[in-house]
């Protein structure tokens, strides 16, 4: 039986960390099945642009409830992203979210703030360390 992971990551907030999402997802894919793949995915706002927004959120807040891990990219803001968490916290879901530290992104205190150590974890984080990261939170 293999882990569903939640992948959450900035679309309409903002794209510039599109690649480093695309290789988060890479490095997840070997923990378990990413239910969002198509957030790293450089052709997103293409490929969705026929289907509506009322479709996008609904089909996502399914996969939120169907997976077993969040994981969230949270240096871009986004709006999208922090109102999956609030869902995935509702849920009980576990949630990871990670954070690369930059004078001019501070990280919202209702992420930071929600950091408990077990259920809700809040890393800063360089890409090399995300292995890591990742190794210790989904094993
Ligand atoms: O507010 P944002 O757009 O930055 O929210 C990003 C988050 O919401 C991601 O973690 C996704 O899980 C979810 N999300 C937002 N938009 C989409 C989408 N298509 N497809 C799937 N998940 C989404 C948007 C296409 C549109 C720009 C034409």
């Amino acid at each position: 039986i293999t882990m569903k992971i939640y992948f959450c990551g900035s679309i309409r907030g903002g794209r510039q960390d599109a690649e480093i999402y695309e290789r988060l997802i890479d490095k997840l894919q070997t923990y378990g099945e990413v239910l969002t793949e198509h957030v790293g995915s450089k052709d997103v706002e293409k490929n969705e642009i026929d289907v509506s927004d009322e479709y996008i959120h609904d089909r996502d807040v399914r996969w939120l409830e169907e997976s077993d891990v969040v994981v969230a990219e949270v240096t871009q803001t986004s709006i999208g992203v922090g109102y999956e968490i609030g869902r995935a916290v509702a849920m009980g879901k576990k949630i990871l979210c990670l954070y690369r530290p930059s004078p001019d992104k501070r990280l919202s205190a209702m992420i930071s703030g929600a950091h408990n150590g077990t259920t809700f974890v809040v890393k800063n984080y360089t890409e090399e360390e995300a292995e890591q990261i990742f190794k210790d939170f989904l094993t």
